[in-house]
């Protein structure tokens, strides 16, 4: 089909451009609501062109910026193009861009690190300003103008919605067969008339397929036909194994301990190597009939749906590997009907997550021996990526589990702390910490429990020694003390490691 035949209203046929000439159109200083999440469906080729014009502008000596407000994080063609040319002012709610992080850590651009499931009340409340403009991939236009979504969802309908103009990217590229596939809410509300999100089980369908846009806010309509760009998914390695092999005997256990059912509760999981070898585990282990409220679907979960494993799965996205979208795109059918794409303030809604009862598996920067993670700050100063949807499901999870391995940077850092440079996560909202080493339940534990069960399973034996000389300090120089810390001490390990490049002593 040639991609011109993906327009069917002819109302809006019209509007189609080039790139430049959609990019033309976009003024500086305004703020602009892009489509992405975790590199799936984000515009291709408008941002490069406008990163051209900003690139011009700043030559010629007039400071053009913008302000990108997405799903999740993009590709290289989106945040990277922008960022080379320090064209971002302020960036939100996520990002993953090595070029963006440079920026953002060298002050050259604002970021606001926001719970993924906020965004789009914060928006609606008024809280971060005014939305110019959105800029959205979608993977076709029916006859009556509504908008068959690509393959994220994301932050999409409420860019639609607020925006004074819209640019759509039709991307042929993207499958046909993905129409039907998403499940747009329209019914939330504001305060206080808000009714509840009627999602019972993780597959309910409660929308509809398509976006609803009035054609007098589209300015401008760019062809394209590009893949999204994810790179392929590493082998598991030895440690994300073994921090997947303790979490599946745990959830074995708690089924025995009659505590989950058998086959288990809606699955989270985030993204990354350790993320993609608890899938791999659960793929191969004796849990059958499994389900998953999520954000992003990932190659390991479309293996469990081929093999029968997984019945199904709710997401905002995808982030899927080359060859994993080459083999979804072939059997879509199979697909359609067993995953659902949502807004994200509905994938990571709090109501919802606490009514499934989500099992919550995500990644960790540092986690300290009382159980506070902090999942965005490198040295406590430095963001990696933001905190993502991490927080709005592992606050609401059933079970909320962290993982990471027990150090980083070669050794040179102990992944557990005395305490935490950063918080994201508090003490509250962090049940189960896994490392390679071991893995630490948490529940129903006091502060000084927790440091025992932290320390002893889950910190690397090269640190352990030193972890447990502090905590003994902590208790004989405050004794009876909730939560005991040296407070002069709590965090030498990182000046230690920032004047010496290791944490050793
Ligand atoms: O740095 O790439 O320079 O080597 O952090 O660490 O071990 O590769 O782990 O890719 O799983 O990321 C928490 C960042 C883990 C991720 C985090 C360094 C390490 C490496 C990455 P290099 P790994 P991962 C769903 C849920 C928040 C969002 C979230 C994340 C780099 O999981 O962004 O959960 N989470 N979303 O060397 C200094 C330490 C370190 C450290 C690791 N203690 N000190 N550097 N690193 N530990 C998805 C979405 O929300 C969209």
């Amino acid at each position: 089909m040639s991609s011109g035949s993906r327009i069917l209203c002819s109302q809006l046929r019209d509007k189609i451009m080039s790139a430049e000439e959609a990019a033309a159109l976009i003024p500086t200083h305004v703020n602009i609501g892009m489509s992405g999440f975790t590199g799936a469906g984000y515009p291709k080729v408008t941002p490069t062109a406008l990163a051209k014009r900003i690139m011009d502008a700043n030559l010629a000596g007039n400071k053009f910026k913008i302000g990108v407000w997405t799903g999740a994080s993009t590709a290289p063609e989106l945040d990277g193009a922008l960022a080379m040319v320090e064209g971002i002012e302020l960036r939100l709610p996520y990002q993953s861009d090595p070029t963006c992080r440079k920026r953002i850590n060298n002050g050259e651009m604002e970021y606001i690190d926001i719970h993924l499931s906020h965004v789009a009340q914060f928006v609606w409340f008024g809280f971060l300003g005014k939305l110019d403009i959105a800029l959205i991939e979608v993977a076709g236009i029916l006859e009556d103008g509504r908008l068959i979504p690509s393959s994220s969802v994301g932050n999409n309908k409420t860019w639609i919605d607020q925006a004074d103009k819209v640019i759509l990217e039709v991307n042929s590229w993207q499958s046909e067969k993905l129409e039907g596939m998403h499940d747009i809410y329209y019914g939330t509300k504001l305060p206080p008339d808000r009714l509840p999100i009627p999602i019972i089980r993780p597959n309910d369908r409660i929308g509809t397929p398509y976006f609803d846009c009035p054609p007098e806010k589209i300015i401008a309509i760019v062809e394209t036909n590009s893949p999204d760009r994810n790179s392929p998914f590493k082998d598991p390695d030895a440690d994300s194994k073994r921090i997947a092999g303790h979490l599946l005997e745990f959830l074995e256990h708690e089924v025995k301990k009659g505590r989950i059912p058998p086959n288990l509760l809606p699955l989270q999981s985030g993204v990354g190597n350790i993320a993609n070898a608890v899938l791999a585990g659960l793929s191969e282990g004796p849990f059958e009939g499994l389900t998953a409220y999520t954000e992003v679907i990932q190659d390991g979960m479309l293996s469990m749906m081929l093999s029968g494993k997984l019945e199904s799965a709710s997401a905002t996205a995808f982030s899927l590997s080359p060859a994993a979208i080459k083999e979804m795109n072939q059997n879509l059918d199979l697909y359609r009907d067993k995953i659902v794409l949502r807004p994200q303030e509905i994938s990571n809604h709090p109501e919802v997550i606490r009514r499934l009862g989500c099992l919550a598996m995500n990644g960790l920067i540092e986690a300290d021996i009382y159980g506070n993670v902090n999942s965005t700050h490198v040295m406590g100063t430095r963001i990696q990526n933001g905190i993502g949807g991490s927080g709005d499901f592992a606050r609401n999870a059933y079970l909320s589990f962290f993982m990471t391995p027990s150090q980083a940077k070669g050794g040179a850092i102990s992944s557990i702390v005395p305490m935490v440079s950063h918080v994201d996560h508090t003490e509250h909202d962090v049940q189960i910490i896994v490392t390679e080493q071991g893995l630490a339940d948490l529940r129903g534990l006091s502060p000084k429990q927790r440091a025992k069960q932290i320390i002893e399973n889950c910190a690397h034996p090269d640190y352990r020694p030193a972890l447990r000389d502090y905590y003994r300090r902590s208790l004989e120089l405050s004794p009876g003390k909730q939560t005991p810390h040296l407070l002069e001490e709590a965090f030498s390990w990182h000046l230690r490691y920032q004047r010496t490049g290791s944490m050793h002593a």
